[in-house]
């Protein structure tokens, strides 16, 4: 019997900065139950999903050593607990329609921790892993050459917890938020851990300040990553945006799903809410987790001795001092 999944991939359009949990939660209920009609177990939201991403802006009046000052706006945008009355109607609706989700959700915990934060919920409501992003991109301070911030290393922490996947949905699943998508390691870490779909939700604005050289790359760049790292390691990948204009600044869309071979099975033709879906064979991962990739049999972890120390020249010298010389 095959180990089917009928996965959702929930892109979402624009979330104003105005707009109230109860409105967003209304688009993810009509998302949902699309999901429901079309047959999916699983319906994948993405990156902060609740909310605008308020990144963008700086949102308090501290300096260097940390946030200051009024935190009001600011902390209107992350959950104190989930569920919660806001997002109850969701876990709800989901348990009643017997379908699992993944959301994205900016995290504040009770001892004022902050994460960007996701959760993996079953089908039955109950919430079986969460996950808090460990590669936190952008910068700390204010920087107001920017035509917009990117202040995602001043709102959250990097994570303390690293990658886990979790048995569900009859297969072994994975979680990892927007910029995790660009760096191998995250991909290899699960994939070490026999991961056969990791779930990934995006936001990701098309003017790549530090080096604009980038822009028109944006849509290759976020396809490219998703897809050499479903192949290297023998997973499905669902990539999901948070698409379109949102707040005057342009995002990428291209939610994908993306089977064990890289290929790219299902993916939006639109900037907005959509719904794509497909139904991904878990058991297609062995065709290359038991062949090309076979970890145990051709990985050479022992020849990887610099994925441990520092990279570059200096690593270079350190593992033959010679080196330098003609490198
Ligand atoms: N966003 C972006 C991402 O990694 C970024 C950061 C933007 C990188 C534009 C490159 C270009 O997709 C998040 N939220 O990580």
């Amino acid at each position: 019997m095959t180990r089917e999944v009928v996965v959702g991939a929930a892109q979402l359009g624009p979330i104003g900065r105005a707009e109230s949990r109860e409105e967003v939660v209304e688009r993810l209920l009509t998302l949902l139950r699309s999901a429901a009609e079309r047959g999916c177990d699983l319906v994948v939201f993405p990156e902060l999903a609740l909310t605008t991403f308020f990144p963008r802006w700086l949102l308090d009046e501290g300096d260097e050593s940390g946030l200051a000052g009024d935190t009001t706006e600011l902390d209107s945008y992350y959950e104190r607990e989930m569920p919660n009355p806001a997002t109850q109607p969701l876990f709800d609706e989901a348990r009643r329609l017997q379908i699992g989700f993944h959301l994205g959700y900016a995290e504040l915990t009770p001892d004022g921790h902050r994460y960007n934060t996701a959760i993996l919920v079953g089908p039955d409501g109950d919430v079986v892993g969460s996950y808090r992003k460990v590669h936190i991109p952008g910068h700390e301070r204010h920087e107001p050459w920017r035509q917009f911030q990117h202040l995602e290393r001043r709102y959250f922490e990097e994570s303390p917890d690293g990658f886990g996947v979790h048995e569900a949905f009859g297969g072994v699943f994975g979680m990892a938020i927007c910029n995790d998508r660009r760096w191998p390691e995250t991909y290899r870490v699960m994939g070490l851990l026999g991961v056969e779909m990791i779930l990934i939700g995006y936001n990701t604005p098309l003017n790549y300040a530090p080096d604009p050289s980038q822009n028109p790359l944006q849509a290759f760049h976020n396809h490219l990553v998703m897809q050499a790292g479903a192949y290297q390691n023998g997973t499905w990948v669902v990539g999901v945006a948070k698409g379109g204009v949102e707040e005057g600044v342009e995002s990428l869309a291209q939610t994908a799903i993306i089977a064990p071979s890289g290929q790219i099975v299902a993916q939006a033709t639109t900037i907005g809410d959509e719904l794509v879906t497909a139904t991904c064979d878990l058991d297609m991962c062995d065709r290359y987790k038991k062949t090309l990739f076979d970890f145990d049999r051709y990985r050479r972890p022992e020849m990887y001795t610099l994925l441990t120390s520092t990279t570059g020249p200096q690593a270079l010298v350190e593992a033959d001092p010679d080196a330098a010389e003609h490198a």
